[in-house]
């Protein structure tokens, strides 16, 4: 039976990865951060009683800006395979907390490099790092693949780049199969709230329901290559299956503006959009909504820009080119993106029709949203 460490558990690929493995027939370690309030939502669905024999899945506390915990964990549970997604991962987020963000994001990756080091465990263990598209930052060259020079553009970013280069110098310096997995942008319904795609499927569901007005965004002309986690998660398992440790652009080819994924989230509930304006100005109206269940009227704004999400620099457009893991590792996407807006919007679809119930009944509801 092989074992894995999963580091970022709770986050959205942990959650696919760990279930992945398990029905592998891994034993699957995870570590999770202790929080005030449980944070474990995305994989209570794995969780098995502690009292209970024959387990194979198991939560350990620790972080990553905690070289003595990461030691001692990888000590103890001697893993075949690592994974090391934990990271503060929203870009907007680390230009307000850039020290933090190198540390967890940068540091945090040597962390784990030299425990597995240190503990002798180089031809034991292998390594996969959470690498991105951020990498590539302003366009040097479209499509992106693996030789495509980087230019980072933001603390996020450059504390990736960090981690990139530690895993490649790890791997020459001391022959270990440490790999980068340098992955566009994946999305789902377990995707963080604050994320552009999973912001827009959820305040569509929520207008469609009549529980929000509007929606704020920022740039609606940036361009991702938007690809499904489950897609993304095996493909982290290919790399380390790999026969020699190597770097991977994982991505479906396929860029979409900001702006169309909002439209096709909206098409998703029978609303067609019309946006007029520019730059700021820039609103979105309803121009036709044919889904009898949702009475909203014509005209209506229902988009607006806030300035407050813009980024004091942007990554304009990514777009990727997997051909390597395709021919080499064998690896297809099996969700487009359509298909992915479906899903993401019957989840939240879902979600909000419970939170119309509790509103109805006169339960306080959730009303943050970012
Ligand atoms: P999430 O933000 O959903 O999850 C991040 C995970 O890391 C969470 O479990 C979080 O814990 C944990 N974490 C954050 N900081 C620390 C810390 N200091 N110590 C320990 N754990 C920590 O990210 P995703 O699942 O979307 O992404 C996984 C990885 O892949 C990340 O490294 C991300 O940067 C990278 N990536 C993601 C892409 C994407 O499109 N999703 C594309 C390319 C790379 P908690 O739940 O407590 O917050
Ligand atoms: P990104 O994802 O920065 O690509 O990083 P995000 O969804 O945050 O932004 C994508 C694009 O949308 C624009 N945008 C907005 N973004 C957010 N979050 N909120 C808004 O209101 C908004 N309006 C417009 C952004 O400016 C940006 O251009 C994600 C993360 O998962 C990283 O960890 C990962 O490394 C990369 O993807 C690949």
């Amino acid at each position: 039976m092989k074992v894995a460490f999963i580091t970022g558990v709770t986050g959205q690929d942990g959650a696919y990865l760990s279930e992945f493995l398990l029905k592998k027939g891994y034993k699957v370690h995870g570590m999770k951060r202790r929080s005030s309030l449980f944070n474990t939502d995305r994989i209570d669905h794995l969780y098995q009683d502690p009292h209970v024999d024959n387990r194979n899945f198991f939560l350990h506390y620790g972080d990553m800006t905690d070289s003595t915990n990461i030691t001692r964990l990888i000590k103890e549970i001697q893993p075949d395979e690592i994974y090391n997604l934990a990271a503060m991962s929203h870009v907007a987020v680390s230009f307000e907390t850039p020290e933090y963000t190198g540390n967890a994001d940068g540091l945090g990756t040597l962390r784990i490099l030299d425990a597995v080091r240190l503990l002798g465990l180089e031809k034991k263990t292998r390594i996969y790092q959470a690498s991105t598209s951020e990498l590539y930052g302003k366009v040097q060259e479209v499509p992106q693949t693996e030789t495509t020079p980087f230019y980072p553009r933001s603390p996020y970013a450059v504390a990736k780049m960090y981690a990139y280069w530690i895993t490649v110098n790890y791997r020459e310096a001391y022959g270990m199969f440490s790999c980068n997995g340098i992955l566009f942008n994946h999305e789902s319904p377990l995707r963080g709230e604050t994320f552009v795609t999973r912001k827009i499927t959820r305040a569509v569901s929520r207008i469609a329901l009549g529980l929000q007005d509007k929606l704020y965004l920022g740039n609606l002309d940036a361009k991702r290559d938007w690809g499904h986690a489950k897609d993304y998660v095996r493909m982290m398992w290919l790399i380390l299956q790999a026969k020699e440790p190597e770097d991977w652009v994982i991505a479906t080819g396929k860029t979409t503006t900001v702006r169309d994924f909002v439209r096709m989230s909206f098409d998703e509930v029978g609303i067609k959009l019309e946006f007029k304006g520019e730059g700021v100005e820039e609103k979105g109206y309803i121009k036709s909504c044919n889904n009898k269940k949702y009475q909203l009227e014509e005209g209506k704004q229902i988009l607006a820009i806030d300035p407050k999400y813009f980024r004091p620099t942007e990554v304009e457009l990514l777009i990727g080119d997997a051909t390597k893991a395709k021919n080499k590792l064998g690896w297809e996407c099996k969700y487009n993106l359509q298909d992915l807006v479906k899903d993401m919007m019957q989840g939240d679809l879902s979600l909000m029709e419970k939170e119309q119930y509790l509103k109805d009944g006169g339960y306080v509801t959730l009303n943050y949203f970012e």
